[in-house]
């Protein structure tokens, strides 16, 4: 095994995981991609080589050529409805294994993962994605409810099995309604190479913002009818103060913690930045420090230096702070920046504390300020995110627009919807897209919001437009690929005019749509499946704004039927005693 785990401070990691070497669940379902790279001499990944990867590199094209470590990693999860205060405020909460963010599962590129899934929630199905891990020839195991699997009932589990054929950091949510806004998600850190070097690797760090009510509640008393709730507050890496002086409200026990590090001056530190929202972006900052951005999503880009880095919910952004300031105590700046109705009541207060150490007053809050930092919802330069590994764009197989738009359904309750192509998502947990594929039903239900792609490996274009009117900003998010973001911006895309970059733009598998305005995506037809395409604003989702790319139909292949059918068979055990019904999109 390679030496980075030794690197990591996360003693955590290594609880509940079971390393089980040249298993035979090896990687033959993408054999065909694998490919030994002719090297002969092997470059260890240390803090002064990280770009190496032993007989592999930063220059490796991941997209084809995958480690074959033969380790399999064995990881127990467990989805829990508990009582916590992660900002001293106590409320129900879900949670894998009792915290939030929950158990870090982590991997070697190359590595096979297998995680089981245990729901212990008493009232609600669960199913858990693998946030942009492009699952080839696993779409069984993506974990949409609906789509890919049926919910796993109350009491049940299902075991998860993938491929870490890409590196960086992630991280895992269920993608049931709105549980992960109610704290069911934790990271996914993947060790390899990199395209600028640290010292050490100091893991995730969630961005969150946090109400003191469940999501449930905001979403049947506010969001499902389109109403913007005034959020409480927000969380670092899962937690964060909050002021009760004066509150009589029980719950405000106000033992909130701020979250806290520690750095050595003249080192290096790599943080795996991961936009966990419901809807506030949020935009990262520490004081007097900048921060050099390494990889977006899960793709290297070439390091560039910036002092501040935008956020939104699903997006990722892999960091390196260098601690070469005096010595002093600095704090960590998450601002929710104010654009879309969104409103936080504490949106200048959600801080970290970065201490260096032999700083004598390592107790005190840190007394820096900051200058100023930009306060939009623009997604980082289009011309900052330069994927390391090149790649051109090929000409479009098919290029259509999908507009964006809302409509309230009046009469069935006067609840919100968004539509994309002119549809809202709407799916039935009992029969997911997938066994409607494997049973061969040849016309999928309107509300599934189905797109079929027939081109095999080949480009495929799609105009996001945003013909809403609403001003409001979208984080895009698709699942079982990365997409190549030709252009965006404001206003109308207009073809032949609006420019378009195929040549090494921007990889990613999250990217914000511009307020009234366009996101071209390209990506490229190489993973048969039905893929989820959505906003990741959570109650964006919830209210309809989805998509499914079913690709490439009669290729489709499930492994592992059983897994599926298994599951689906105790919901259907489950559903006629459930004591709550579906009454949101379902993802
Ligand atoms: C999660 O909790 C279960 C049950 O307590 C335990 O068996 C498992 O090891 C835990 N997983 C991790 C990753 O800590
Ligand atoms: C969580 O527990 C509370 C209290 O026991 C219950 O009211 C609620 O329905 C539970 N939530 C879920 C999702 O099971
Ligand atoms: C999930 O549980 C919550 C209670 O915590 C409830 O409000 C909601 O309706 C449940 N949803 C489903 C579909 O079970
Ligand atoms: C955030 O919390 C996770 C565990 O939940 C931990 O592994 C990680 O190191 C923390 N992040 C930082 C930057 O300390
Ligand atoms: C941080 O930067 C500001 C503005 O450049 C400067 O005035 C201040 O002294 C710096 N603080 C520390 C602790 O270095
Ligand atoms: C600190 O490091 C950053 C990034 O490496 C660099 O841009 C900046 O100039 C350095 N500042 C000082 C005071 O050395
Ligand atoms: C704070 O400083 C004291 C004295 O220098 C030291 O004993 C203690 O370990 C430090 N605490 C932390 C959290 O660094
Ligand atoms: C990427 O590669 C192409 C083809 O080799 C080359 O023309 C182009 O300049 C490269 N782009 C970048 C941004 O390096
Ligand atoms: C799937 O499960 C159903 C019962 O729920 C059973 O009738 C069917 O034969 C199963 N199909 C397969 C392929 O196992
Ligand atoms: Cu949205």
């Amino acid at each position: 095994m390679r030496g980075l785990l030794s690197n990591f401070k996360v003693g955590s990691v290594i609880a509940g995981l079971l390393l089980i070497v040249h298993n035979t669940v090896s990687s033959t379902s993408i054999a065909d991609h694998e490919k030994v790279l002719p090297r002969d001499n092997s470059c260890e990944n240390t803090a002064t080589s990280r770009s190496c990867w032993g007989e592999y590199d930063i220059d490796t094209d991941y997209y084809n050529i995958i480690p074959d470590t033969g380790v399999t990693r064995e990881y127990w999860l467990v989805a829990q409805n508990i009582t916590a205060a992660p900002d001293g405020y106590e409320r129900q909460i879900l949670a894998f294994n009792g915290t939030v963010p929950g158990p870090t599962i982590e991997a070697d590129w190359g590595d096979n993962v297998i995680i089981h899934v245990t729901n212990e929630i008493a009232d609600n199905g669960t199913a858990v994605h693998w946030h942009g891990i492009r699952q080839q020839n696993s779409n069984e195991y993506d974990g949409v409810p609906g789509v890919t699997q049926c919910p796993i009932a109350p009491g049940e589990s299902m075991t998860y099995k993938f491929r870490a054929t890409q590196y960086g950091t992630t991280w895992y949510h269920s993608h049931f309604s709105i549980q992960v806004t109610d704290g069911l998600a934790g990271p996914i850190i993947i060790n390899g190479p990199a395209t600028a070097d640290y010292d050490e690797h100091l893991g995730a760090l969630f961005l969150t913002d946090w109400d003191h009510e469940t999501a449930f509640d905001l979403w049947k008393n506010a969001e499902r009818h389109g109403g913007f709730p005034l959020i409480s507050n927000g969380l670092i890496n899962g937690t964060n103060t909050y002021d009760c002086s004066g509150s009589s409200d029980a719950a405000c026990l106000g033992t909130g913690k701020r979250f806290e590090m520690t750095f050595v001056q003249g080192k290096k530190y790599r943080i795996g930045l991961v936009g966990t929202q419901a809807d506030g972006y949020m935009r990262v900052a520490l004081d007097n420090h900048t921060f050099t951005v390494i990889a977006n999503d899960l793709v290297p880009v070439v390091p560039y230096v910036t002092d501040s880095i935008l956020v939104g919910g699903g997006q990722r952004y892999d960091i390196i702070v260098e601690a070469n300031q005096t010595l002093n105590n600095y704090w960590l700046r998450a601002v929710v920046q104010g654009c879309n109705i969104i409103f936080n009541s504490n949106a200048d207060n959600i801080l970290g504390i970065v201490r260096y150490e032999g700083f004598a007053d390592n107790t005190s809050d840190p007394t820096t300020t900051i200058g100023d930092i930009p306060n939009t919802c623009y997604d980082e330069g289009l011309a900052s995110l330069v994927p390391h590994l090149n790649k051109t764009v090929g000409s479009a197989e098919s290029e259509e627009v999908l507009d964006i738009s809302w409509y309230y359904n009046i009469l069935g309750g006067f609840i919100y919807h968004w539509t994309i192509n002119s549809q809202n998502l709407q799916i039935d947990w009992a029969n997911p897209t997938l066994v409607l594929i494997e049973e061969g039903v040849s016309i999928f239900p309107t509300d599934y919001n189905i797109y079929e792609i027939t081109p095999v490996n080949e480009w495929v274009y799609f105009i996001i437009q945003d013909v809403s009117l609403l001003d409001a900003y979208h984080p895009i998010h698709l699942h079982g690929h990365d997409f190549y973001v030709l252009a965006e911006g404001p206003g109308s895309f207009v073809e032949g005019v609006t420019p378009i970059n195929l040549n090494n733009p921007p990889r990613r598998d999250t990217a914000i749509l511009h307020g009234n305005g366009h996101l071209v995506i390209a990506f490229y037809t190489d993973n048969p499946g039905t893929w989820l395409m959505h906003c990741h604003i959570i109650w964006h989702a919830s209210q309809g704004f989805a998509l499914q790319f079913v690709e490439r139909e009669s290729e489709i292949a499930i492994a592992d039927f059983m897994a599926v059918n298994d599951t689906c068979a105790s919901w259907d055990a489950y559903t006629p005693t459930e004591r709550f019904v579906q009454d949101d999109s379902g993802i």
